[in-house]
Order: structure tokens, then C-alpha cells, then sequence
């Protein structure tokens, strides 16, 4: 199971961050890998349909009569459990908002050859499963376990790796209570994009912890040594820097771009007067503590609205903004209860994660 992280230097080589325009195979990924408009900031929920997705390989095939979740390694009494099995447990319903650990990599120069998102990797929906705890509890996790490994059903070559894509979390943040192996997304089944039969939520991570079309879960008495563990999502200077590995999503806010867009620049056009800016801001490592509005360069507090939607999804924010005719740079920035705030300079790193530079829109007030 254990995936070959070894890169060939041919593969390594031809991959390196570019100076250059986007190259097809970015707009091969960009076109597979849908974001969420930003006009979807609207909605507490996104709609099932406008929640961004990122598909590493294939969506795998899976017919759910035959589809079975193995939980193994060590524990002490293995289970095969079937679709209809899992759906029989007692399950819960927990609102978790999603981002890409890529969001932002589009505007890194150079940039880091992959899923060029600009602003629009998220998504928050209502996820229904079973919590993961009541599952290692039926199966009996040994005491020398320290790492739960994830697999999914799809298959394919990353850098010269073939793997099935899989990743792995500490044993004690895999017993975590908001933890859940969910098999509906918005009140129904999973779409095939979104994981069906069953994928992992990890509330607070970023995208690539949630594990889609999971067909094992595995306990280890050491770390994974998989390819999305060891290669992929690391915070790197460059080639050679081991790094930090990426985990809980950083700070950030976004606004619903205010009035019209232009088609083409998606420029936006407002009509002078009271405008009410809304956005939505949340953060995985901590909370949210404050959200900012800058108008040409001058910062204003938004007011931040109560977190209806539970401690793991978006909280939204809005500002009354008198807007006086001309052309206007508007921006936003949250601040976490650490006191980590959105930068406004974009930092770099070698993959692009983690990318939560400050939203920028440019306005025209007619
Ligand atoms: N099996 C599997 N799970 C996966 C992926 C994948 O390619 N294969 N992509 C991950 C990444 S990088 C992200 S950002 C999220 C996206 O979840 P979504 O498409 O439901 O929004 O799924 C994660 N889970
Ligand atoms: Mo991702």
C-alpha cells in the first residue's frame, strides 16, 4: 500500500514554478476542476452544484452494490463494511466549509505548475455521517497506533508516482468528535464528484485531507510514507527545502464582488450611493476575530455576523460603503483570534499552498 514518493529528476525538472503564460495543461486542470462563482458567497450553503471540486485523477466508478469500506491494520477486529451498513449507523449532520490548500496558486509569480485557482477553490455544505471514532471504537484500535491512512478508489500518476490517492492524520486528530466519514452532501447522496459512496471530512483542514471514494481506512504504528503525505502539501522555499507540512486552512475572507461584472475583465460597475458589501470569512487553525474592509487604501471594520453556521463553516460580514463616483480599489482581510492577519503582499512558496492573500476587486461607481 505503501505508495513510491520517489521522483524521477526528468519528471521533477519539467515541473518547476514558470515565469511564463498558462500553459495548456494548466487550462486541461482549470476546465476539469470547477471553482465557486463568488457571487455564491451569497448563500450560507452552497448549492450542491456550485461547491468547487478538485479531482486529482478520475472520479473512480463505483458501484455502491458491490463498494466496501475496509477498516484494517492495527486494530483489533477488521471490518468490511458494505454502503448499506454505514448508512445504518448512527449518524450526524455537521455545516464545514471547504478550501483548497491551492486557492490563490494563480497569481504566485513564478507560478507553481498545477490547478491555477485564483479566489474561488471553497465551498461550505451541510455534510451527514458517521463520526469516525464510533468506527475505530467498533474495529478496536491497538495502543501502538499513531496514524490513520485514507485511501480512495482512484488511481493514477502524480510526478512520476503511481499511486491511489491517500492520505493520512495523527490517530488522536482522526478521533477528533467533528470527524465524520459522510455520505450526503446538502441532504442527498454524494454526487460522483463530491466522493460517493463515502468520503472523509476532517473539519478545519484544507481540501486535500477530505478524502473522496474512500475504500480503506488503515492504522499504522508510524507515520505514512505515502505520496500525498510526504511529497505533496508542504510549505516549501524551493526544491530542496523539506518545509512544514500543510494542515489546518490559514485566515481569509472574500466578498461577493459588488454590483456588474464586465464579461470578459470581470470588472465590476456600481451605481454611486449606499452599496452594502458582503463577504464571508473563516479560519481552520483558529477562529475568526475580525474582518476589514480597505476602500483606496483606507481600512474600516466590517461588521462580523454572528457564526450561525457552527464552529467549522464560513461566518459572514458586511460593511456600508457610500460610494462616490470614480474608479475604486476595493479589498478585504480577516484576522484570526491568534492575531494572524491576511498579508496584502503576496508571500511565495515553491507549491503554491496556503495562498490567502487579501482579495482585490477593482470597481468603476457610475
Ligand atoms: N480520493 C480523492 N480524494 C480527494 C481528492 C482526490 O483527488 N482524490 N482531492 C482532494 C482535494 S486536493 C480537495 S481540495 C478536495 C476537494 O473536495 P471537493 O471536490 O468535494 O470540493 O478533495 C480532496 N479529496
Ligand atoms: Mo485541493
Amino acid at each position: 500500500m505503501t505508495a513510491d514518493a520517489k521522483l524521477s529528476p526528468k519528471a521533477a525538472a519539467s515541473l518547476l514554478p514558470t515565469e511564463g503564460p498558462l500553459i495548456p495543461e494548466e487550462l486541461q486542470l482549470a476546465t476539469r476542476n470547477g471553482g465557486m462563482p463568488l457571487e455564491a458567497l451569497r448563500y450560507d450553503i452552497t448549492p450542491v452544484g456550485l461547491h468547487y471540486q478538485l479531482i486529482h485523477f478520475d472520479i473512480p466508478d463505483v458501484d455502491p452494490a458491490t463498494w466496501r469500506l475496509r477498516v484494517d491494520g492495527l486494530v483489533e477486529r477488521p471490518l468490511d463494511l458494505s454502503y448499506d451498513e454505514i448508512r445504518a449507523l448512527p449518524a450526524e449532520k455537521l455545516t464545514v466549509t471547504l478550501e483548497c490548500a491551492g486557492n490563490g496558486r494563480a497569481r504566485l509569480f513564478p507560478r507553481p505548475l498545477s490547478m491555477p485557482w485564483l479566489n474561488e477553490a471553497i465551498g461550505t455544505a451541510r455534510w451527514r455521517g458517521v463520526p469516525l471514532h464510533r468506527v475505530l471504537d467498533r474495529a478496536g484500535v491497538s495502543r501502538k497506533a499513531v496514524d490513520v491512512v485514507f485511501t480512495g478508489a482512484d488511481h493514477g500518476i502524480e510526478k512520476g508516482c503511481e499511486q491511489d490517492y491517500a492520505r493520512s492524520i495523527q490517530l488522536d486528530d482522526a478521533l477528533r468528535p467533528e470527524v465524520l466519514l459522510a455520505f450526503e452532501m446538502n441532504d442527498q447522496p454524494l454526487l460522483p464528484q463530491h466522493g460517493f459512496p463515502l468520503r472523509l471530512l476532517i473539519p478545519g483542514w484544507y481540501g486535500m485531507m477530505h478524502v473522496k471514494w474512500l475504500t480503506r481506512i488503515e492504522v499504522l504504528a508510524q507515520p505514512f510514507d505515502g505520496y500525498q503525505q510526504q511529497v505533496a502539501y508542504w510549505y516549501k522555499k524551493d526544491a530542496n527545502d523539506r518545509g512544514e507540512p500543510v494542515k489546518r486552512m490559514r485566515i481569509r475572507a472574500l466578498m461577493v464582488p459588488p454590483g456588474f461584472p464586465d464579461y470578459f475583465t470581470r470588472h465590476r460597475y456600481v451605481e454611486h450611493g449606499l452599496v452594502i458589501l458582503r463577504g464571508r470569512a473563516w479560519a481552520g487553525k483558529s477562529s475568526v476575530a475580525r474582518v476589514e474592509v480597505g476602500i483606496d487604501g483606507k481600512w474600516t471594520d466590517a461588521v462580523l455576523h454572528e457564526a450561525t453556521l457552527g464552529a467549522f463553516a464560513w461566518r459572514s460580514w458586511s460593511l456600508e460603503w457610500n460610494a462616490g463616483p470614480g474608479d475604486h480599489e476595493l479589498t478585504c482581510r480577516a484576522t484570526d483570534a491568534d492575531g494572524d492577519v491576511q498579508p496584502t503582499k503576496q508571500p511565495w512558496n515553491f507549491q503554491g499552498m496556503g495562498n490567502n492573500l487579501a482579495q482585490q476587486i477593482s470597481v468603476t461607481v457610475r
